[in-house]
């Protein structure tokens, strides 16, 4: 019977740790960035994220055609225009600094940068054996069946002697 609880207490406990786990997601941003009303600058002209954020460069009803270019080609929104909503995310293993530029503009200074910060470590990435019992509720359920099943056994016994 303690061996049966025990056992119990462990598979309670392992589903309710597995399902802290899942509930540790990731939350991914979305930065958008525009042009303010000098019409020659980003806003905001630079922006820090975390790897597996989105830039979305979004502006509409312009007075003057602009894009974003990224310096080595990483992002490109396309020809300029006055309407433009470009996304762009930063997968993991993207961390670093990236300079970009509306191509019309930048000599006249419409330049940005995104500062690409390193996503932490991952919690769990190593493939696990899928158990019969891999959520808590199923844990729960198997759990207070077992102590049926044991109260059961046990009240037999006693009701035999
Ligand atoms: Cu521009």
């Amino acid at each position: 019977m303690r061996a049966i609880i025990a056992l119990c207490l462990i598979v309670v406990l392992t589903g309710g740790l597995q399902g802290d786990l899942a509930s540790q997601t990731e939350n991914p941003q979305t930065v958008v960035i525009s042009v303010d009303s000098t019409n020659l600058r980003f806003s905001p002209s630079s922006a820090t994220i975390t790897e597996g954020d989105t830039v979305r460069f979004f502006w509409s009803g312009q007075a003057l055609p602009h894009n974003a270019v990224e310096s080595n080609g990483v992002f490109d929104s396309g020809e300029p225009a006055r309407e433009v909503d470009y996304s762009f995310t930063f997968e993991r293993g993207m961390a670093g600094t990236y300079e970009f530029v509306c191509e019309p503009h930048a000599s006249a200074g419409m330049v940005g940068q995104i500062t690409v910060e390193p996503a932490p470590a991952l919690v769990v990435d190593e493939p696990q054996e899928v158990e019969e019992e891999n959520t808590p509720a199923l844990s729960l359920f198997s759990t207070v069946g077992v102590l049926t099943m044991a109260w059961v056994a046990t009240s037999r016994r006693h009701g035999n002697g």
